[in-house]
């Protein structure tokens, strides 16, 4: 996580909604989530009324809002690759027999690239996504994006802390990017709408519910960007919402890839992707998996 924390859990809320029979994921993300699990546990009484304040909050009651529960059509995914914890020859596994796979890759602030080569040289169309959380500067960002084959990178996705950074590096190379972190908060005028913007990385669990999403949606709409539904290691009860969202909107390859981390999962089947697709015939809450310390109240 956000300055090298390591989760050995993954606390949220479940939401049922028991007029749909629908479910929700409240979880909060520690160091990208403005809310905590804790906060929203703190309010008096866990109504709808209260989880709305929240975004995990207005993103699980949204979906809880869902009766169905599958199939979800397939979807494709990109690999999520953290070179820190996984070998290359562990991900060269999961990449065999797939046709141009897209890679998402995290990076740190001085990335060892010869891991990103070494895959590029061994997997012919391979795509990626490099995602340095912020950590770049306009040096690292060129340095990188001259060392790869153009056709090989679709985008960064927030390079830098500092907006400033973005007219500095157009100024020398039209980089490729894509924002995630900055639809949280306030952008500065003409960033997002800007050409060299190619992507808008969509986090419910960070952004909310649909009327949260939607100007961002519409922007996409309107300028022929990719919309790229993101997951932030929710359940599967989250992940499969997400899924069905993805599949609603077509298109792009999604952000999907996290319910590996886990040792076992709320529902089943659980979403794993295949072959760099995400898609079910019907899911289920396994009732043993969960505490049903709070009933919400209607
Ligand atoms: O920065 O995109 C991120 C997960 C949790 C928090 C932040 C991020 C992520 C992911 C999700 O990378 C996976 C993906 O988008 O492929
Ligand atoms: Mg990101």
């Amino acid at each position: 996580m956000a300055g090298g924390v390591l989760l050995h859990e993954r606390r949220g809320l479940l939401i049922h909604n028991r007029v749909t029979g629908g479910w929700g994921d409240a979880a909060p993300l520690p160091g990208f989530s403005y809310e905590t699990l804790g906060e929203i546990l703190s309010g008096e009484a866990l109504t709808a009324d209260w989880l709305q304040k929240f975004p995990s909050g207005r993103f699980a009651l949204e979906c809880a809002g869902h009766s169905d529960t599958g199939p979800v059509p397939p979807v494709g995914v990109n690999f999520l690759w953290i070179p820190e914890v996984e070998p290359l020859d562990r991900l060269m596994a999961r990449l065999e027999g797939v046709a141009h796979p897209c890679v998402k890759v995290k990076l740190g602030p001085n990335p060892d690239f010869r891991g990103v080569l070494n895959l590029l040289a061994d997997v012919k169309g391979a795509r990626l996504r490099l995602d340095p959380n912020r950590r770049w500067d306009v040096e690292t960002a060129l340095k990188i994006f001259r060392a790869l084959p153009e056709e090989s990178l679709e985008y960064i996705e927030e390079p830098f802390g500092e907006f400033e950074s973005y007219a500095a590096i157009w100024g020398r190379c039209p980089v490729p990017v894509a924002l995630d972190e900055s639809l949280l908060a306030s952008v500065p005028g003409g960033l997002a709408e800007h050409p060299q913007v190619k992507a808008l990385v969509i986090k419910p669990t960070l952004m909310g519910d649909a009327e949260d999403r939607e100007p961002w949606v519409r922007l996409a709409a309107e300028t022929g960007k990719s919309l790229v539904w993101s997951s932030c290691f929710e359940s599967g009860v989250g992940l499969w919402h997400l899924a069905r969202l993805a599949s609603e909107t077509g298109g792009t390859v999604s952000g999907l890839d996290t319910g590996r981390v886990f040792a076992e999962d709320l529902v089943e089947p659980r979403p794993l992707p295949k072959d760099g697709f995400l898609a079910c015939a019907e899911w289920r809450v396994i009732p043993q998996r969960y505490a049903d310390q709070n009933e919400l109240m209607a």
